[in-house]
């Protein structure tokens, strides 16, 4: 299940922190009451009933001011646009320019949200002040506050407002294998290398979670690696085939005409990301010239083995296929990207990110004319698989 992302966020000493602690029951963050306490966002996970693994992201108040101050607003308004939900704090009926500035950049960037009036015990929210709130921006209006002997109230009331959120959302989210693809009693063949970049011991993220979402459809599922392709093609009688996108040429070459081939990033792509856009993108890859930059998004921080992927043989394999002298710049997690001119930017399959993060981030690099592909689409690309009448019809059967 996909970990949700519910970030914090308001001006400076709103009691976001506060909040944090008593959603989560632990002293996450500090708090104190020295404007300014949180500088960089503090992630903790937990569980919320009916809602299933989320990360509550604490963050710097919008209104930090000052060079490092500003940094701090930026990192959190960063988070908010990738978040799953938003929480914006007010306190004493104020919801004045930075929460209008908050709610507007959130609902052009299609986050949910729930506006949360804090401290309570301090100032009661106004009746008219709920009233207009929740008529304009059509979401929760929820009061708080961190007080003892009446906050289990509280948090119920902004845990119950959080599930009726995420809830919806979740029922819209898309399956990674949908029926159409493999469905009850289909027979599917998973081809999975293990090569030197595996990981020791157990199969890759993207892997795994194609496997459960096979098993949830009861399809009959066969694992293998590509040496043992000639063990079961020619006969193989198989209603799909997918692999790793390293041996797509290995499993194109072994599978007869007639059966769909497919990647677990190309699956990943679909459901993480703007797949229309990846798909009409990837044709950039034609047309690189000498000196042009390719961007490499990665979506994990820690040193994964996609990393050997994106940083090693994606550039070496645009190069030879391209023949061009190219550079590369590669970022990681939701670390800044360069404002530099690029020809080009790759999206990793995104499997330790969510659909909201891939999307927001993909949506920053494309809205300055940058044609964005992803690691799956990208390789199949370049191993002529977009002329491979197999792969055509896996891409017609995952298409909406
Ligand atoms: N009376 C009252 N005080 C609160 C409440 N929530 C927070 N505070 C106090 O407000 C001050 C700021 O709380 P924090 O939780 O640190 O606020 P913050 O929004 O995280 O502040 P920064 O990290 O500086 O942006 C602290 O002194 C808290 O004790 C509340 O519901 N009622
Ligand atoms: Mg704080």
């Amino acid at each position: 299940m996909e970990v949700r992302n519910i970030v914090v966020l308001g001006r400076r000493n709103a009691g976001k922190s506060s909040l944090v602690n008593l959603l989560t029951g632990q002293n996450v963050s500090i708090v104190s009451d020295v404007a300014g306490t949180t500088t960089d966002p503090v992630r903790k996970r937990m569980e919320i009933k009916g809602v299933g693994p989320c990360n509550i992201i604490d963050t710097a108040g919008v209104d930090d001011s000052g060079d490092v101050g500003k940094l701090r607003s930026s990192r959190s308004l960063m988070e908010a646009v990738s978040a799953d939900l938003a929480l914006i704090l007010f306190t004493g009926n104020n919801f004045l320019d930075y929460e209008r500035n908050l709610a507007n950049l959130l609902k052009e960037n299609d986050v949910p949200f729930i506006i949360v009036h804090n401290q309570e015990d301090v100032e009661h929210l106004e009746d008219d002040v709920r009233v207009s709130l929740s008529d304009e921006y059509k979401c929760p209006v929820v009061r708080f506050t961190w007080l003892k002997n009446i906050s289990g109230m509280y948090v119920s009331e902004l845990v119950e407002a959080i599930c009726g959120m995420l809830g919806q959302a979740g029922d819209a989210e898309q399956s990674l294998v949908p029926e159409s693809l493999a469905g009850e009693g289909d027979r599917v063949l998973l081809v999975c290398p293990i090569d030197r970049g595996a990981p020791e011991g157990r199969l890759i993220l993207p892997q795994v979670q194609v496997l459960r979402n096979l098993l949830d459809n009861r399809a009959v599922v066969t694992v293998i690696q590509p040496s043992e392709l000639k063990d079961v093609f020619p006969d193989g009688k198989y209603k799909v085939v997918i692999t790793d996108s390293q041996a797509f040429a290995e499993v194109a070459q072994a599978v007869p005409e007639g059966i769909p081939v497919g990647s677990f990033s190309i699956l990943f792509a679909r459901r993480k990301g703007p797949f229309k856009l990846f798909l009409e993108s990837v044709s950039a890859i034609g047309d690189l010239r000498d000196g042009d930059k390719v961007l490499i998004l990665e979506s994990c921080t820690h040193r994964a083995s996609c990393d050997d992927i994106g940083r090693v043989k994606i550039p070496a394999m645009l190069k030879k296929y391209s023949g061009k002298d190219l550079s590369f710049d590669f970022v990681s997690g939701l670390d800044e990207i360069p404002e530099s001119g690029y020809s080009l930017a790759i999206q990793c399959g995104g499997c330790m990110a969510t659909s909201r993060q891939i999307s927001a981030r993909v949506a920053s690099v494309a809205e300055k004319g940058v044609p964005v592909t992803n690691y799956g689409m990208a390789i199949a690309f370049m191993k002529g698989l977009f002329a491979d009448a197999n792969f055509k019809a896996f891409l017609h059967l995952i298409a909406e």
